[in-house]
């Protein structure tokens, strides 16, 4: 069964094009700065936004009327739901998917038949991804939205719980290995806390960091080679998210020794419910070695909620880009787009052209940051802004060889010398020039 009639396989026609189901920009095999720029960008679908996300807001219910969602009975739905998502990345282009158990199979009434319904619905996807040469790119398990999260998971109150979660994730964790996955997600649903005065934080990040090295066993047991990955996000649901930033994460992997085993998911929407730009946190991530997938996307700054919009904003993906090749690439990780269509946008074509924008974004973003990076722009003028450090005093101060004593006596004998200008609207300026004019 075709879903999409109307549509062939999206192709590159280039910028001049007013075809609206063509890539202006991505050119999958077009060779940017070593690499193709398919193996440069590993575009992912989110399962859930695409498939299962039916426009639902908080004042509204459904607009999204899908005709492959036409069964009554929930398996056969969610078979279906496999071959369009397959049609769907195929005609689309996107080499990679990423799920959560949830969004690919409905809950049984108990752990064993949502187990069983994994494994027929995996079988399905199996068939497809040989079908299609489309790959995993990234599992994880939905363990926030069913009631029993209510308090959390890994950090829940309830012992019980917690013992539920974990033999979740031992699921996810097998069948993502089933489906050749190259990374493990942990986003903390709910990990987090509403009140100090019913929460101990301390036994709560305990537990988690707990779950967390069960995890790392694990799949160390059955031979799963793919990367763990921590996504952090500051707040929604609760109103203070454990994995709140890049920082925030890193101190926590850190505390329990877990920095061996993790790299992060960093989400362009949830930086900026942190208050960071994106770059900002791909930056934190990247200088302490850590950088490991992205979940593209944007939000909306007159918005205070994670709106998970496509991303649209060339300026975003140029600096995310800079700072993915800076890091020598994507290597495991992939640019995953964790967004939706708005509820408006209800109608299925809207999901070509929602992601044919994102990848077109994000396909001219890594030109320019290669061009940027080519040229040394701002690499040299980093360079030589820091060049006291290279020689004398400030070589000393790097090589560790000096302390106050010394410090003081230098500065007694020679005061400082002039700064000079940090030139950032220049830099802006020269950025902006990058932009347009890139070829
Ligand atoms: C939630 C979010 C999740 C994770 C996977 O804000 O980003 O979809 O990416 O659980
Ligand atoms: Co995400």
């Amino acid at each position: 069964m075709t879903y999409f009639k109307d549509v062939e396989q999206i192709k590159y026609k280039g910028p001049k094009s007013k075809n609206l189901l063509a890539f202006k920009y991505y050119n999958p095999e077009e060779i940017v700065n070593g690499k193709s720029m398919k193996d440069q960008l590993r575009f992912a679908m989110s399962y859930w936004h695409t498939f299962t996300f039916m426009g639902v807001d908080p004042f509204g219910s459904p607009t999204m009327d899908r005709p492959w969602d036409s069964s009554e009975d929930a398996m056969e739905k969610a078979i279906e739901r496999v071959h369009v998502a397959f049609e769907f990345m195929e005609k689309a282009q996107i080499p990679f998917f990423c799920f959560h158990d949830a969004d690919i199979a409905p809950r049984g009434k108990d752990l064993e038949e949502t187990n069983k319904r994994l494994d027929i619905i995996v079988g399905v996807i199996k068939e497809e991804m040989k079908r299609t040469g489309i790959k995993c790119l990234w599992g994880t398990t939905n363990a926030f939205g069913d009631d029993k999260f209510v308090h959390g998971a890994g950090t829940s109150c309830n012992a019980t719980v917690f013992a539920y979660a974990a033999a979740q994730i031992k699921k996810a964790m097998e069948i993502t290995k089933e489906l050749g996955g190259e990374n493990y997600v942990f986003w903390g649903g709910r990990e987090g806390y509403e009140t100090l005065l019913n929460t101990n934080t301390g036994l709560e990040l305990d537990n988690l960091a707990r779950l967390l090295h069960m995890a790392v066993d694990y799949a160390k047991e059955i031979g799963f080679d793919g990367q763990l990955l921590i996504e952090p996000k500051p707040k929604e649901p609760t109103k203070h998210q454990y994995d709140f930033d890049v920082s925030t994460v890193l101190a926590f992997l850190r505390k329990y020794d877990l920095m061996d085993h993790f790299k992060l998911n960093i989400e362009a929407n949830h930086a900026t419910l942190a208050q960071h730009t994106f770059q900002h946190e791909l930056n934190m991530a990247r200088i302490n070695g850590a950088l490991g997938s992205v979940d593209a996307n944007q939000g909306d700054l007159l918005l205070g909620w994670d709106t998970d919009q496509f991303p649209t904003n060339i300026y975003d993906t140029v600096l995310a880009m800079y700072e993915i090749l800076l890091d020598g690439g994507l290597k495991k990780g992939g640019l995953n787009f964790d967004s939706k269509v708005r509820r408006a946008s209800f109608d299925e074509y809207d999901l070509f052209y929602s992601y044919i924008a994102g990848m077109d974004t994000f396909a001219r973003g890594l030109k320019v940051a290669a061009k940027l990076l080519d040229d040394g722009v701002f690499e040299d003028f980093k360079a030589k802004r820091y060049a006291s450090y290279n020689e004398g005093l400030g070589k000393d101060i790097v090589d560790n060889k000096i302390g106050f004593k010394e410090l003081e006596a230098y500065a007694l004998e020679h005061g400082v010398t002039k700064n000079t200008s940090g030139r950032q609207e220049m830099l802006e300026g020269i950025l902006n020039q990058y932009i347009m004019e890139t070829e």
